[in-house]
C-alpha cells in the first residue's frame, strides 16, 4: 500500500511513522509513505497558501491552487483514492479502515486554518472526519487513519498481536485482560483465567465482550446483532 500525505506541517509525521508497528510495516515493504508540503507548490513569492475569504469574515482560507498543483504532481494520483480531512466529512469508523486496506494508493489532504476553498472538493473522492470535535488541522486525523489502516494490512501485526480480538473488530469491545501479578492491592485476577481450561476461558471472554459492549456501547451492540 502506498500512502501520500499533503500537509503544511510535515514535521508532525515522522515520530508516529518511524515507530512501533508502522515502522515495522515500512521495513517489511508493506507500506510506503510520501509526505508532501503543499507550501512548496505555492506560486506566490512569499510561499503563501491561504488568503482572506471572499465575502469577508475572519480568518484565512486555504487556496485551491497549491493543493491542486501538489495533488497533480503525485505520480499516479488519478487512480489514487483522494481523501480530504475535514470536520465536515463522513465520520471515520473501523468499517472504513477495513475498506481502505483494499486500496493500492491513498492520498490524505490535511487542511488548516478556517478551511479550504470549496473548489478543492472538485478534485477529491471522499471527505472524512474523525469525530465531532474540532482539531487545529487534519494531521492528527491523517495519522489516526494511517495507524488504523496499517495495522490491518496482512502481515503488519505479529501473530501475538492479531487484530481479531481488537475492540470494534466485530463491532464489539474487547474483553478485559490481566497479567502478573495474580493479586495487586487485594485486586484478584478472575479465577477462570488461571484455570487452564481453554474452553471455559474462551466462553468467559465471549461473555465479557457482550457484557462490556452492552454496558458501555449499547449502540454498537445493536449494530452487531
Ligand atoms: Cl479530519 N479535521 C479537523 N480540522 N478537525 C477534525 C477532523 C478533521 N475530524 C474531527 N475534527
Amino acid at each position: 500500500m502506498r500512502i501520500t500525505v499533503l500537509t503544511l506541517f510535515p514535521a508532525m509525521f515522522p515520530a508516529i511513522l518511524n515507530d512501533s508497528i508502522i515502522k515495522r510495516a515500512k521495513e517489511n515493504n508493506l507500506v510506503t509513505f510520501e509526505i508532501i508540503n503543499f507550501r512548496d507548490f505555492s506560486s506566490n513569492k512569499h510561499k503563501m497558501v491561504d488568503d482572506t475569504p471572499y465575502g469577508g469574515g475572519a480568518g484565512m482560507v486555504l487556496a485551491v491552487e497549491p493543493i491542486y498543483k501538489a495533488l497533480t504532481s503525485i505520480e499516479g494520483y488519478e487512480s489514487a483514492l483522494k481523501i480530504l480531512l475535514t470536520p465536515q466529512g463522513k465520520t471515520y469508523h473501523q468499517s472504513v479502515a477495513k475498506e481502505l486496506i483494499s486500496e493500492e494508493h491513498i492520498i490524505l489532504i490535511c487542511g488548516h486554518y478556517e478551511g479550504f476553498d470549496d473548489r478543492v472538493r472538485e478534485f477529491i473522492d471522499i471527505e472524512v472526519s474523525i469525530g465531532d470535535y474540532v482539531l487545529t488541522g487534519g494531521e492528527i486525523a491523517a495519522l489516526t487513519i494511517i495507524d488504523s489502516v496499517v495495522r490491518l494490512i496482512p502481515g503488519a501485526l505479529g501473530s501475538k498481536e492479531s487484530y481479531e480480538n481488537d475492540s470494534f473488530y466485530e463491532d464489539t469491545l474487547d474483553y478485559p485482560q490481566y497479567t502478573k501479578p495474580r493479586e495487586f492491592r487485594g485486586l484478584k485476577v478472575p479465577d477462570v483465567l488461571l484455570s487452564g481450561n481453554h474452553q471455559e476461558i474462551a466462553k468467559w471472554r465471549e461473555e465479557m465482550k457482550v457484557k462490556r459492549t452492552l454496558e458501555r456501547r449499547p449502540d454498537l451492540h445493536k449494530k452487531s446483532n
